[in-house]
């Protein structure tokens, strides 16, 4: 099994993923909080791209649907969530379909159609997750949201813990980049102390996000892995 990883939605090249297995990582926020809604019950996930697609779609049955998501991080006017992991509870989410739409996240999920299978990560499920690589036993894209196009420490960081997981299974080839992220994980085990220097770390403790941040940290507190299928994440 070979694993390599891309650093941003933007640098996703479809020669890349074609036929691989393809994981989304976007820790903070948007992979955690698709994980989370679903672990809570949550019937089924609509990642789309734009607010107005997020509209259209509950408006033909209102109350089936959760709608959330963010721009720069804020809640988006008239919808029921913001894109903080802690507000998809059982008593919010379940059997509800969950309409999402976030700056970078989405945009790498629907962004990596043309793999053979893409799930989502995040710290919170990343041993499930090698779990489900391993059985799938297929060569994988880690593919990174990154903030706006650039390169993110936190995905990054999240994405050398999810090698580690995995090759607590099995033998791996990684790329460079892939085992530059083992290298930054297994020398940065207290993900937070790392993920302090990152930017977007910096917007969220200017909004004072500290709750989600100590929550998207945690190490495989949830079994779900995520996968998008045909436009909806189950
Ligand atoms: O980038 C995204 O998709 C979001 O997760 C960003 S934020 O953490 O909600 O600002
Ligand atoms: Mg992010």
């Amino acid at each position: 099994m070979n694993i390599d990883l891309i650093i941003s939605a933007d640098d996703i090249k479809k020669e890349k993923i074609l036929d691989k297995t393809v994981v989304v990582v976007d820790m903070l926020r948007a992979t955690s909080v698709i994980a989370t809604a679903l672990n809570n019950g949550c019937k089924a996930v609509i990642p789309v791209l734009t607010i107005e697609e997020a509209l259209d779609i509950v408006s033909d049955n209102r109350e089936k649907y959760i709608l959330g998501g963010e721009r720069k991080a804020l809640k988006i006017e008239g919808f029921d969530c913001s894109n903080s992991p802690l507000e998809f509870i059982e008593s919010v989410v379940k059997d509800k379909t969950l309409v999402i739409t976030t700056s970078n996240g989405t945009r790498a999920i629907k962004g990596s159609a043309g793999a053979r299978n893409i799930l989502i990560g995040a710290l919170i499920n990343a041993d499930a997750l090698a779990r489900k690589i391993v059985e799938l036993d297929n060569d994988v894209v880690i593919v990174n949201a990154g903030t706006l196009g650039e390169f993110s420490m936190d995905d990054f960081i999240c994405s050398g813990y999810i090698i580690d997981r995995i090759t607590k299974y099995r033998l791996v080839n990684l790329s460079d980049i892939a085992t530059t992220a083992s290298y930054v994980y297994k020398n940065n085990e207290n993900v937070v102390d790392f993920i302090k220097y990152a930017r977007h770390y910096k917007r969220i403790m200017e909004l004072n996000f500290i709750d989600d941040l100590d929550y998207c940290c945690k190490k495989d507190i949830i079994d779900v892995v995520p996968e998008f299928i045909d436009g909806i994440i189950f």
